[in-house]
């Protein structure tokens, strides 16, 4: 007999869909979209469509594994948990006997994108007193930048965009990362919109959209900038609204002066009469969206750019009008989970040392009595996906670290492990989710039981837990117990939600929460901050970003001398966009997929190329101060010049020479929230050439 049990996407993306999911005999056949979820009804994406072949790959861990031979070799032997427990807790007892518990270093980050199996880790770790890890991989800083102007206000859920009637897309590949959004700006009530790309390159979604503007990496802040200096020229703006709504207008406006779109056009290399034309068209449009993505956000003046786009956004007072305003941010202006009964902050009874998750290399190279000793991964895959990826190895190559990864997969990172641990699927386990894209909340119950010895999070840090001997009730509850309580002790916006509403929560289910009111302002003083008092720069303006910076200012000077890279020596700015075949280093298990994908490429202009005598689909290789990778060339005129792009995060052993991507980035921080600068590195290109040649 099929059954059909609902489930929820639990990947780092906007959407957050639900699934539905057809078992026969404890096992899942056959997985589909949920059509009664409020953002799945338009289909899951081809990355889950096969769910069950993850979830059944052959590649899975199924009990935990004891290092046999040197570090990365990837030897390793069964040993049962019961042995894994011990040696881990007595690993970790002695550790924090002679070095106090701040040399155990937890690191997890968007492997699950739930509140109870992602965020319980926090309970224990605080319980123990280990150090903090800073978790600011993804977009801090846009989060930050909205939040120095919109404060708590929530921006547009994407299901407002229907009643927009201009698109801006800046700096986001919806094919990969927004593709319900896209499905729902491409339907029928929705052509003769005009819809705009601004990006780096024309990405896969460009084709779904009127025109792409190319835009030279880093510098969208001065593109928003001359926007305003032609909105204000030319009497645009909506005068009312910004008297009305904002706060600093004025003091702002005077400064507007000096980016004109000729000045513009050398930062950016958008022709001034492109930047005049957009900031009319703009204007023009009543209802005007621009949907924002993550990619801009990702250098050093990434928060600035968050700011300015946003100021830009309540220019001529489109917020005011129904799809109106800006979307990409967060729909979410209260909380919807009390999250402090799982992650337990008063559990923590020590200050604790604060380490940067995209400073893993540097945390892991500290020595003496600063040494990090032991390293607990769970929900990630630091050896590829943060910067200095080189740093990030040979940290993990220290015989002297006790590492423990707990996987599905024998990730990068689990390779130098001591101790692997089995982890679950999200089908196994129960959880609650809420979306980061959207207004909407979901529970799921497990759908099958776990393969071999797999366990979840919450079920291994609770063994854990009781081998440390905390003896805290929160370690001695299960899951279940644990959804049912954040259940029984709803928030307030859950509390207000119809009775048929809550039963779905209850019982497993996805549910829309109501939007956000855009115009009740989340700020002290209830106005957007076009000027912010507590910001270090409380007047926005424009900085360069690291790959930007050509002379030192005054007030760059840090910035600037924290530059590793000379604009003359790697002139090409390094860029990531995420793949439509992968999601972060998930999905790497599935031929199927990779096989769309092909090896790690490197988009160039067409006169870059040239100009290194580089042809398409021949291997070349990028380089800077911190490493040398293997790319294949994909030579393209639908770039701006001086940018390159990888799509997609490939596996080290899969590239030629052992390196990916992330072993060009550097460990800078972005202006704002200590963010990943992940786009603003500079590399030189060159043909590959072998030994001989
Ligand atoms: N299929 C798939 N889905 C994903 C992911 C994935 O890897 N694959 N990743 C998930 C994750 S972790 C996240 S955070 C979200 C992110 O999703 P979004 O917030 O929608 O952002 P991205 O699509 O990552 O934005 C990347 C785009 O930004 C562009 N970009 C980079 N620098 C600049 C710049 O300076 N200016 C402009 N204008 N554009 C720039 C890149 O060229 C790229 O097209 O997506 C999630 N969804
Ligand atoms: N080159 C490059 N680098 C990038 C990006 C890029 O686009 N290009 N994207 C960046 C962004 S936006 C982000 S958010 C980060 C993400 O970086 P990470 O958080 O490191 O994310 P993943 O690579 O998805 O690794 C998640 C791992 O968690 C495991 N996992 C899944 N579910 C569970 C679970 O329930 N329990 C446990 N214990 N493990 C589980 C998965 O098997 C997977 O190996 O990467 C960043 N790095
Ligand atoms: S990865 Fe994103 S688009 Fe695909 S099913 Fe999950 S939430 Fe939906
Ligand atoms: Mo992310």
């Amino acid at each position: 007999m099929i059954e059909i049990k609902k489930s929820i996407c639990p990947y780092d993306c906007p959407s957050t869909c639900g699934f539905l999911m057809e078992v026969e005999d404890g096992r899942i056949i056959r997985v589909k979209n949920d059509p009664d979820h409020p953002v799945s009804c338009n289909g899951i994406c081809r990355k889950t469509q096969h769910y069950e072949k993850d979830i059944y790959s052959k590649d899975r861990i199924l009990t935990p594994l004891k290092r046999a031979g040197a570090k990365g070799s990837g030897i390793f032997a069964p040993i049962s948990w019961e042995e894994a427990v011990r040696e881990i807790t007595d690993r970790w007892k002695a550790i924090i006997e002679e070095s106090g518990p701040e040399a155990i270093l937890p690191w997890n980050y968007s492997g699950v994108m739930s509140d109870i199996q992602r965020k319980c880790g926090d309970a224990f770790f605080n319980r123990m007193g280990a150090a903090r890890l800073v978790q600011t991989l993804c977009s801090p800083a846009k989060g930050a930048g909205y939040a120095s102007v919109a404060g708590k206000t929530g921006c547009l859920d994407p299901h407002e965009l229907m009643d927009s009637d201009m698109y801006i897309i800046w700096g986001s590949n919806m094919a990969a990362t927004r593709l319900q959004a896209l499905v729902d700006l491409n339907r029928t009530e929705n052509r003769g919109k005009r819809k705009i790309l601004i990006d780096t390159y024309a990405n896969p979604a460009a084709r779904y959209f009127d025109e792409t503007i190319c835009i030279k990496a880093g510098t969208d802040g001065a593109l928003a900038l001359a926007m305003m200096h032609v909105l204000e020229e030319e009497g645009l703006s909506d005068q009312a609204f910004l008297l009305d709504y904002t706060e600093g207008y004025g003091v702002f406006r005077e400064t507007l002066a000096a980016y004109t779109p000729e000045w513009a056009q050398e930062e950016t290399g958008i022709p001034a009469d492109r930047i005049r034309r957009l900031a009319r068209e703009y204007a023009a449009a009543k209802a005007p969206a621009i949907i924002l993505g993550s990619g801009n956000s990702r250098y050093g003046n990434g928060g600035m750019t968050v700011r300015l786009i946003v100021i830009l956004s309540l220019f001529t007072g489109a917020w005011k009008q129904p799809g109106g305003g800006l979307c990409g941010c967060t729909p979410i202006d209260r909380p919807y989970v009390d999250m402090d009964r799982i992650l337990r902050p008063d559990f923590r009874k020590n200050p604790a040392r604060s380490l940067n998750i995209n400073q893993t290399a540097s945390a892991l190279a500290l020595s003496g009595k600063d040494a990090v000793r032991s390293f607990y991964v769970y929900g990630g895959n630091p050896a590829n996906t943060v910067s200095n990826q080189e740093g990030v190895i040979e940290g993990l190559n220290r015989e002297d670290l006790f590492t423990v990864v707990h996987e599905r997969f024998m990730t990068e990172t689990a390779l130098y492990a001591d101790i692997v641990l089995p982890a679950t699927f999200s089908v196994e386990q129960h959880d609650i989710y809420r979306s980061y894209g959207y207004c909407t909340l979901g529970t799921a119950w497990p759908v099958i039981d776990p393969p071999g010895e797999c366990k979840s999070d919450w079920d291994t840090f609770c063994l854990l837990a009781r081998a440390m001997g905390y003896e805290e009730d929160y370690f001695k509850q299960t899951a279940e117990e644990m959804l049912l309580d954040i259940l029984n002790h709803p928030t307030a916006a859950v509390e207000a939600l119809p009775e048929d509403k809550k039963k779905i929560l209850k019982s497993g289910g996805s549910i829309a929460m109501p939007y956000s009111d855009h115009l009740k302002v989340g700020t002290p003083s209830g106005r957007f901050r076009i000027v912010n008092e507590e910001m270090a720069e409380p007047v926005p303006r424009y900085i360069p970003s690291y790959g930007n910076k050509r002379e030192e200012t005054e007030g760059t000077k840090a910035l600037a001398s924290e530059m590793n890279s000379d604009e003359n020596r790697y002139p090409l700015h390094l860029i990531a966009s995420p793949s439509v075949y992968t999601l972060n280093s998930e999905f790497r298990d599935r031929e199927d997929l990779l096989k769309g994908r092909g090896p790690q490429k490197l988009i160039i202009h067409t006169e870059d190329a040239a100009a290194r005598g580089i042809l398409d689909g021949e291997e070349i290789t990028a380089y800077n101060d911190l490493a040398a990778v293997a790319f294949q060339a994909v030579v393209s005129d639908r770039i701006a010049r001086g940018n390159v792009v990888c799509e997609g995060v490939y596996r080290r052993d899969q590239c030629r020479g052992g390196k990916a991507f992330n072993a060009l980035t550097h460990e800078r921080l972005s202006d704002l929230a200590e963010g990943t600068t992940m786009n603003d590195n500079m590399v030189e290109i060159r043909r590959l050439t072998y030994a001989g040649q």
